[in-house]
């Protein structure tokens, strides 16, 4: 064979090879990167759950975690939905825990007309402006972790969440504080967004209804480094405690520098700084004592919990079981339930069609599911009817349940 036969010949061969694996889907595209989709082949209908959290910055453990449960529960069913011709995949956008940035996220989530339903996001900050682009869309939102109640108040019948709201948190952390710590001032500060200002809300309207006082409320800002001032202050007060309505990073910062400026009392907030980040920013003899509020039960109590960590260990070795985990978890599963439904119900082709994707919110709606962190169902708002909230304490330096 010439050489010039033989370059046409490898080429014809190389082409062919290509033609193969467009077709069979082989190739390209796959990975599970900030932006990828978890790969699947094959001639059945490409069907993605679009999942977007924090992937990078200050909050990114929580939200890595999201990105975890989902995708456990994706890949796990995967095969199931193999059989009945659907090509399930994950479709993982990065928020960065901002509105802008999620709002592209969801833009490009829904523009992908395989995208069916999302799981997301963390911050109702971030849930509430992105919940108008997955209405329009008509694609069903699950949070697997916002808690500000107005998501869920705005009359989108695609709106969910698995987690319960801060009016419960706020009522059951002043309950906490009051009644079961013996607590009766409290200094409140919040983060000035809609989770930290109405969580802290909520929780001084409760705190003062039992009969507390509140010495001083505070708004900073995410990002802020520098508590030293508002904690002087606040240490001239001499409340019992502090009640911080935000996540863990500036939180913690709080709890150490407070404690650098003589405060001796501790420091409490709700399920944003539910994570071993905290007493790690913070420092485990700052953060030793401190209180945290997070949905649910403990993981080691929620009907499948052992079962998911031993799942989770098995696919993320060495990386830890955050606070929404188990609740991004059992949100995807809530959609790929759906998906079966109305692929059982009108056939695999028309998951994908407007059609698909409203059937699949109605499936969301009437949901009644044994979930690992217990039975999933909503309201006619699109709230979970488990109201679980449980007390944490920082103790050796780790968050473990609160016990008298
Ligand atoms: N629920 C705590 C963190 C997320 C949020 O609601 O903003």
């Amino acid at each position: 064979m010439s050489v010039a036969k033989r370059k046409r010949f490898f080429a014809i061969i190389a082409m062919l090879t290509m033609l193969a694996m467009v077709v069979t889907g082989c190739g390209g595209g796959t990975g599970t990167g900030d932006t990828g989709d978890t790969g699947a082949t094959g001639d059945a209908v490409d069907v993605k759950i679009g999942v977007s959290s924090p992937f990078t910055g200050d909050v990114a453990a929580l939200g890595l975690g999201i990105r975890n449960g989902a995708q456990l529960a994706i890949e796990e069913a995967a095969p199931e939905l193999a059989e009945l011709g659907i090509n399930l995949t994950m479709l993982a956008v990065d928020d960065a825990a901002d509105p802008k940035t999620g709002v592209n996220a969801a833009n490009q989530m829904v523009s992908d007309s395989a995208v069916v339903g999302v799981v997301a996001h963390l911050n109702s900050g971030v849930s509430i402006p992105t919940s108008a682009v997955y209405n329009e869309a008509g694609i069903v939102q699950i949070s697997p972790a916002s808690t500000n109640p107005q998501l869920t108040l705005q009359g989108l019948e695609n709106v969910f969440r698995v987690c319960t709201v801060d009016t419960v948190q706020g009522s059951f952390a002043a309950e906490f504080a009051f009644d079961t710590l013996g607590y009766k001032t409290v200094a409140v500060i919040d983060d000035s967004t809609p989770y930290g200002e109405g969580l802290a809300a909520e929780f001084a309207k409760a705190f003062e209804a039992k009969g507390g006082t509140v010495t001083s409320t505070d708004k900073v800002q995410v990002k802020d480094q520098d508590f030293t001032a508002l904690v002087t202050k606040i240490r001239s007060d001499a409340p019992d405690f502090i009640y911080f309505g935000g996540m863990y990073t500036e939180a913690a910062l709080v709890a150490k520098q407070s404690k650098d400026a003589g405060f001796e009392g501790p420091v409490m907030g709700g399920d944003g700084l539910y994570t071993q980040q905290y007493v790690d920013i913070a420092g485990a003899a700052n953060a030793e004592g401190d209180f945290a509020t997070s949905v649910g039960l403990p993981l080691a109590e929620q009907p499948k919990g052992l079962d998911f960590k031993a799942d989770f260990e098995a696919k993320f070795p060495g990386q830890a079981i955050e606070a929404y985990d188990t609740y991004a978890y059992d949100a995807a599963k809530v959609i790929i339930e759906a998906i079966k439904k109305v692929a059982a119900d009108l056939g695999a082709a028309e998951v994908v069609t407007p059609a698909g994707k409203q059937a699949i919110i109605d499936a969301v709606a009437a949901t009644n599911m044994e979930g690992v962190t217990g039975t999933v169902a909503f309201d006619e708002n699109g709230d979970t009817t488990n109201k679980a909230i449980t007390a944490y304490v920082v103790r050796d330096g780790a968050w473990v349940p609160y016990t008298e």
